[in-house]
């Protein structure tokens, strides 16, 4: 059976990348609920609403799993999902605690959608990691939306990059985290603003760690294919699924990668 992964548009498909380098042997239905996007923007109620829709296509193509890979809508639906659907559901979580445990001197500056750090599970991350208040939250409405166009690097997107960071002293600033699964497709260029050693992570590569733990524990991993390493790559493409609400030809580009 397929792992079932979804995010409010294209911003999932660097979650499912590192998934799919960590699992090859699994198959995979990514759903890009692009029309709806952004989540970051709606109130927790549509997020809700909109999360379970996607949620119950996904569980109707027969997923044995569900990654809702988007921090908005696992910091608002997720427990409800949990408690509604009889397979695991993984979530995404801005990687403060990475960040803290990088040792760095300095400032965490968290990015993310304005949802995501308003809600009661970002606050309740703050309070379990960030034990001497080094974390910056900075929202960023508006990012999601160049993405999904399909910007994620040149003069617009670099624009609104010095406004959204003109207030922020940068020199203070130890490590940027990317609390949003679709900055991910910016790290290059918000990397540009920050001097060259400053790290800035995202939670991808851990929530793929805690999918094959979940998989395992729950006796779910697919078996290893045999002739998997001669053919590589070709067999990894062949084992996802795409779909999306929007319009295919910003998902295309970003399957490939
Ligand atoms: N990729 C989503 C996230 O990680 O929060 C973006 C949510 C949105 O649509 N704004």
């Amino acid at each position: 059976r397929p792992i079932g992964i979804f995010d409010s548009g294209v911003g999932g498909i660097s979650v499912l990348k590192d998934m799919v380098q960590l699992l090859p042997n699994e198959k995979f239905i990514y759903y890009a609920d692009s029309l709806n996007a952004p989540y970051g923007t709606k109130d927790n109620e549509t997020i809700a609403r909109l999360s379970r829709n996607v949620a119950r296509f996904l569980v109707d193509k027969g997923i044995k799993t569900l990654v809702v890979a988007c921090n908005t809508a696992t910091a608002v639906a997720i427990n409800q999902l949990r408690a509604e659907l009889d397979i695991p559901v993984i979530g995404m979580e801005p990687a403060v605690k990475p960040a803290v445990e990088l040792g760095k001197e300095g400032k965490v500056l968290v990015m993310a959608t304005p949802v995501t750090l308003k809600q009661e599970k970002f606050n309740k991350l703050l309070h379990r990691y960030d034990e001497h208040s080094r974390v910056i939250p900075l929202p960023c409405p508006g990012l999601v939306e160049l993405v999904e166009k399909g910007i994620t690097q040149g003069k617009e997107i670099k624009e609104y990059l010095s406004k959204l960071l003109a207030n922020i002293q940068r020199d203070q600033i130890a490590v940027v985290v990317l609390g949003c699964t679709h900055y991910v497709f910016v790290r290059d260029t918000i990397k540009q603003f920050f001097p060259s050693q400053i790290p800035v992570i995202d939670g991808n590569c851990g929530t793929a760690k805690r999918l094959l733990k979940v998989l395992e524990d729950a006796g779910l991993r697919a078996p290893e294919k045999k002739g998997e390493k001669e053919i590589g790559m070709q067999v990894r493409k062949m084992a996802v699924k795409f779909y999306t609400s929007g319009d295919p030809h910003h998902v295309i580009p970003l399957c490939q990668c």
